[in-house]
């Protein structure tokens, strides 16, 4: 396999959940690690273990990823030895609400819009023109089975997921001929703080989303990312699609009471 040791890889939603995992699997291959999330604390906290478990390099940036401005701005801002991001995981994300379309708050639309597409955009636009000049670069993003399916209660979140899998495929198309692979890893269900953030706190109504199913875990995600990052430089894994074993669709749920 693709050795992927020394080299420096960016993730946003780094403080929880599959960014945190991924974290976590990457500096156990020796990567260095740029680390992106609104909470410092948890950020710092997370960079102090990786550097005592792994001693790894991990700078961390603590900003709201939709601020597209600080976003263009961070390649040039980044300490000179984390520069070259070689594999960037957009991975930050959200789903808010499961109204209707009726019923449809046009604030979490704009807030999952912002945060699942336009700010997967804006890091992919910012830290690619140094990978097409090295030629060489790996993109993961972070997509879902609500990027390939909708689902009811999903008419916010799934246009999201569908927008962001139709940028991995353009720049997939966009990067043909490089050294530059794009992934899209499409979970179903996971047991994150995926569901408590969509149910904003109910934990009553998150912890029925993984009720009698075995759920995946961040890491079981996270086993795909590192899967695909060290593949052999001919080999791009363009899209992983990765559900329960207690699940053949986005509610497609068998439920064992
Ligand atoms: C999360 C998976 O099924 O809740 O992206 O949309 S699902």
């Amino acid at each position: 396999p693709y050795k992927i040791a020394g080299q420096t890889v960016l993730i946003t939603g780094a403080s929880a959940g599959i960014g945190e995992a991924c974290a976590w699997r990457f500096a156990a291959e020796g990567c260095k690690l740029v680390l992106i999330a609104r909470r410092q604390e948890r950020l710092e906290a997370l960079a102090a273990g990786l550097r005592q478990h792994y001693n790894v390099a991990v700078h961390t940036v603590a900003m709201d990823v939709r601020d597209l401005d600080a976003i263009a701005r961070l390649p040039e801002e980044l300490p000179e030895e984390f520069q070259e991001v070689s594999i960037l995981v957009p991975n930050a994300g959200l789903a808010l609400g499961v109204e209707a379309v009726h019923q449809l708050r046009m604030e979490d639309v704009r807030t999952m819009l912002d945060t699942n597409v336009l700010s997967v955009v804006a890091f992919t636009r910012a830290f690619t023109p140094a990978m097409v000049q090295r030629n060489a670069g790996h993109l993961i993003f972070m997509s879902s089975i609500a990027g390939v399916e909708a689902y009811a209660g999903g008419a916010g979140y799934c246009p999201s997921k569908h927008a962001a899998e139709a940028f991995a495929v353009a720049a997939r198309h966009d990067f043909v001929g490089t050294n530059i692979r794009c992934t899209s890893i499409q979970p179903g269900a996971v047991k994150t703080e995926f569901s408590m953030v969509r149910y904003k706190g109910d934990e009553a109504k998150a912890d029925a989303v993984y009720q009698g199913i075995h759920p995946l875990l961040a890491q079981d995600i996270a086993d795909n990312v590192l899967y695909a990052a060290t593949r052999p430089l001919h080999v791009q894994v363009a899209s992983l699609l990765v559900l329960a074993s207690h699940q053949s669709s986005a509610k497609g749920l068998a439920r064992v009471v």
